[in-house]
């Protein structure tokens, strides 16, 4: 089953918006793998944005994501990559479709509320950098058989 990495940021936890959240991904059908609330080290911040490490705003980005308690969780399902990207909307909030995360609650590329991996191949990279392989949880829905075909 495809997975992908998720984060309620910082200021999705400052808001009280990470059961809003969860709860729109549940709502979708996809499945909850593993979920852990943590504070970000400056080293998890910087491997995580890694790629972005030449962007202007690379340094308000590691402050934004260290800047208060994370919500870290992989949800599974079919096309769990597209389909979260999709719940969560466009980076830039202003151009994020309506009924999406970013759309719903957002306004600032720097308050985007979310992060969720961009390809398959990320959210695995993503999943082993944040979780151990013991944290993510195997199971079966008795409603899966109703979502997945
Ligand atoms: P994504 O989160 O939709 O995958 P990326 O382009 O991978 O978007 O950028 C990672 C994060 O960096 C964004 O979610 C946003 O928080 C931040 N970011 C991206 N572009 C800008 C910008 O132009 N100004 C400020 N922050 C940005
Ligand atoms: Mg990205």
């Amino acid at each position: 089953m495809e997975k992908t990495f998720v984060l309620v940021k910082p200021d999705g936890v400052q808001r009280g918006l990470v059961g809003e959240i969860i709860a729109r991904l549940e709502r979708r059908g996809l499945r909850l793998v593993a979920a852990k609330f943590m504070a970000v080290s400056q080293e998890l911040a910087e491997t995580h944005y890694g790629i972005h490490k030449e962007r202007p705003f690379y340094a308000s980005l590691i402050e934004y994501i260290t800047s208060a308690p994370v919500m870290a969780m992989v949800w599974e399902g079919p096309n769990a990559v597209a389909a979260v990207r999709q719940t969560m909307g466009a980076t830039k909030p202003t151009e994020a479709a309506p009924g999406s995360v970013r759309h719903d609650f957002g306004l600032e590329i720097g308050r985007n509320i979310t992060h969720a991996s961009d390809s398959v191949e990320n959210g695995q990279l993503e999943t082993k950098l944040w979780f151990k392989a013991e944290e993510l949880v195997t199971w079966q829905r008795d409603v899966d058989r109703w979502i997945f075909e």
